[in-house]
């Protein structure tokens, strides 16, 4: 698994999709809506084929027909005789069959297809809730017992080969959850709950990306997808259960009290008194591979730029830029780099 998921798009990506077949594992990018890699989205991609096939055979049957019409020569016709007569009029009717047996097959295939993605074919392994907001996720994953309950932002894992039952909400507006290669896209919509199952058969990063136009940020609204083994997917959970480590959380610490008066008001460090919820959860900050869904590489440096210039980096982001002095960054970014 190489360390940086590649966010390109065009052409070359369709020469690479028959090479992503055989790796065993994966880093699927969004333009490999072409390709897919769970159950849940394999019927939808072979109904988008045979839609792009078909749509393709009818380009070429009507130009070879208009080219045969345009090159066939016959003799110039009494003006008073032309019209739907005879040959011709029989040809619509035989094409107007044609036509409407195959879109009527394709009608019972697109049910079949709808039919087979409605539900996972066993009962769901993790069960997690996803809301959207202007311009990231939250994730919160449920578990019977409270304390094994928590909350991630942008990034989520799921055991590979396993199907994961996401519930979709929207704190907002209308956005859409769309991760290609593992399903269909389902729309997030303020006051209603929507369903949606994924599960990836090969471990691997599968991007994803809000499809839903939502505001300035909709560009910059991307998520991640992890799929591992049952074993790291565990690991993963028991370390974002945890609370943030103690190390740090004094008020004696300038970092730490800058957090809490310029930043816990929005986002919450669990552990400490930051309980603000209307921003990403920053409790293990640094185990995630982006910053702000999906615009920034998560590095120390990309950090400290991102919290000082939040509104120059993604215009019109809930997170107002943050002025701080020199000495203040250097605080800030010591506290912040304790969030593993
Ligand atoms: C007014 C509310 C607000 C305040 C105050 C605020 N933030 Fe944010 N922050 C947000 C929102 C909203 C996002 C999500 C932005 C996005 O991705 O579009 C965010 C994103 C982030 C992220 C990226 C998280 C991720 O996983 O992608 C970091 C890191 C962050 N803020 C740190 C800070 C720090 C440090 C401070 C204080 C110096 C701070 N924020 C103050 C609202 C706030
Ligand atoms: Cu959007």
């Amino acid at each position: 698994m190489s360390t940086v998921t590649f966010r390109t798009s065009g052409l070359i990506a369709l020469a690479t999709v028959s090479t992503a077949t055989m790796a065993s594992t994966t880093d699927a990018p969004l333009n490999y809506f072409l390709h897919s890699y769970g159950p849940a989205a394999k019927p939808t991609m072979h109904l988008g084929w045979l839609l792009a096939g078909l749509s393709v055979a009818v380009c070429l049957i009507i130009a070879l027909l208009l080219l045969a019409a345009v090159l066939r020569k016959r003799p110039l016709a009494d003006p008073r005789s032309i019209g739907r007569e005879g040959e011709g009029l029989r040809w619509i009717y035989i094409g107007t069959g044609i036509s409407t047996c195959v879109l009527f097959g394709l009608v019972i295939y697109s049910l079949m297809v709808l039919n087979e993605v409605a539900k996972p074919p066993q009962a769901p392994a993790v069960i997690l809730t996803v809301t959207g907001y202007d311009w990231w996720w939250k994730i919160e994953y449920e578990h019977d017992d409270p304390a094994h309950r928590f909350i991630t932002a942008n990034e989520l894992h799921i055991p590979v080969g396993q199907p994961v039952l996401i519930k979709l909400k929207s704190a907002d507006v209308i956005h859409a959850f769309w991760v290609p290669t593992l399903a269909g896209k389902t729309q997030m919509i303020p006051g209603l709950t929507n369903q949606q199952w994924i599960q990836a058969d090969v471990p691997g990063i599968y991007t994803g990306q809000c499809a839903q136009y939502c505001g300035a940020g909709h560009a910059h609204m991307g998520l991640e997808v992890i799929a591992e083994s049952a074993q790291d997917f565990e690991k993963w959970q028991n370390a974002q259960r945890r609370t943030a480590p103690l190390t740090f959380m004094s008020n004696e610490d300038p970092g730490h009290k800058l957090f809490m008066d310029r930043c816990a008001g929005c986002h919450t460090i669990r552990g400490t008194s930051a309980a603000g919820d209307h921003a990403p959860d920053l409790t293990h900050l640094n185990s995630r591979r982006w910053l702000a869904a999906g615009l920034l590489t998560n590095t120390p440096d990309h950090l400290m730029k991102w919290v000082i210039n939040a509104q120059r980096l993604k215009p019109g982001s809930r997170m107002p830029s943050i002025a701080l002095s020199e000495s203040e960054t250097t605080e800030l970014a010591l506290f912040l780099s304790t969030l593993n």
